[in-house]
This record gives C-alpha cells, sequence and structure tokens, in this order.
C-alpha cells in the first residue's frame, strides 16, 4: 500500500516545493539585488534594500499627498549620506525613474529632517505606491496633505542619489 502511495505524492511535495519557493522569491531578491545607486562623481555605488536598511528603521503613519497612505518606514537622509562619507556634499542631487531630479543643499538638509522611505506597511514600496524609494519630511506631513508647504523636494520613484 504504502509502495503504491509513495509515487503519487512526491509530484504534489514537488510542486508545493516549488511553489513555495516562487512565491518567496521576490521577497529574497528585494533584500538583495542592487536598486538605489549612490555616487560621488564618477564612482557609484550599488546599494541593496539590506545595506541602507542596516541604518535603522524610523516608522510615521501618515497619508503623502500623491495619495499612498499607511505606516512608512525608512532611514534618515544625513544618516545614509554619513554612512556613505558624503554629509559634506554641496550638493546632493536625487534622480527619479521619470527622469523627475532636484536636489538638496547642506542647508535644506539642515533645516528638515528627510526621511528615505523604504517600506510601506512593511513591504518594500511598489511602483504604484511611489517606490522603490522616496523622500518625505515625516514633520511636514500634515501641512503637506492641506497645500500649506511645498512638496517639490518629495521626490519618489527614486533611483540615483549623486553627490558632489
Ligand atoms: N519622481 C517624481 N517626484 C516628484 C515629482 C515628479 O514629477 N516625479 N514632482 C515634484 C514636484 S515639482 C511637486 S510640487 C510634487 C508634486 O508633484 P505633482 O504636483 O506634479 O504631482 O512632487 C515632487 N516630486
Ligand atoms: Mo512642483
Amino acid at each position: 500500500m504504502h509502495s503504491l502511495n509513495l509515487p503519487r505524492w512526491q509530484p504534489t511535495l514537488l510542486l508545493l516545493t516549488l511553489l513555495i519557493s516562487l512565491s518567496l522569491a521576490p521577497y529574497a531578491q528585494a533584500e538583495s539585488s542592487p536598486t538605489l545607486t549612490i555616487a560621488k562623481g564618477e564612482e557609484g555605488n550599488a546599494l541593496t534594500l539590506g545595506d541602507i536598511e542596516a541604518l535603522g528603521l524610523h516608522d510615521f503613519t501618515l497619508q503623502h499627498p500623491e495619495g499612498p497612505e499607511g505606516t512608512f518606514s525608512g532611514v534618515w537622509l544625513n544618516a545614509l549620506l554619513k554612512q556613505q562619507g558624503l554629509d559634506k556634499a554641496r550638493r546632493v542631487r536625487f534622480i527619479a525613474e521619470d527622469g523627475y531630479t532636484t536636489f538638496l543643499t547642506p542647508q535644506e538638509r539642515r533645516n528638515k529632517r528627510y526621511l528615505l522611505v523604504t517600506r510601506l506597511d512593511g513591504e518594500p514600496v511598489t511602483q504604484k505606491d511611489l517606490g522603490p524609494y522616496m523622500l518625505i519630511v515625516p514633520e511636514d506631513a500634515e501641512a503637506a496633505l492641506e497645500g500649506d508647504v511645498s512638496i517639490t523636494r518629495w521626490i519618489w520613484a527614486i533611483r540615483k542619489i549623486q553627490a558632489r
């Protein structure tokens, strides 16, 4: 009886194993694939989600003026720049997937605490929710939603940070 059942179970087990590995693959990839380039001059440094989040995550529950709401988690931009040896940069430029680009001066980075968001409700941020990375100023969230402060530096879909 057993010797007859075994061959019938094997394909099922194999299929289950395959399905589980396939459904987990995107998460494994998100943790390790290079997704954010930080460059100083010509040298570009490809950072993974794990590299960035090693700085420690901070959580803020808010609604982004562009729509997405929930708990935004990320690292302080200044901490990331310091870790990369770029905290003294006169200009830190952000380049988004849609071609949008803007920069922050040292004074602007001192005036407001910018959070580089890596997760929304615990998951890497999808493109639809303005991912993979976005800058927000948590202390301005309510004023931004009311339209009382400019969000020109709330750049989303960030792929590259360039310092000089
Ligand atoms: N990736 C990306 N971020 C962006 C923008 C953009 O076009 N792409 N527009 C910026 C500007 S100029 C403003 S005022 C706010 C809101 O842009 P919107 O009014 O064009 O939606 O998001 C900022 N961040
Ligand atoms: Mo704007």
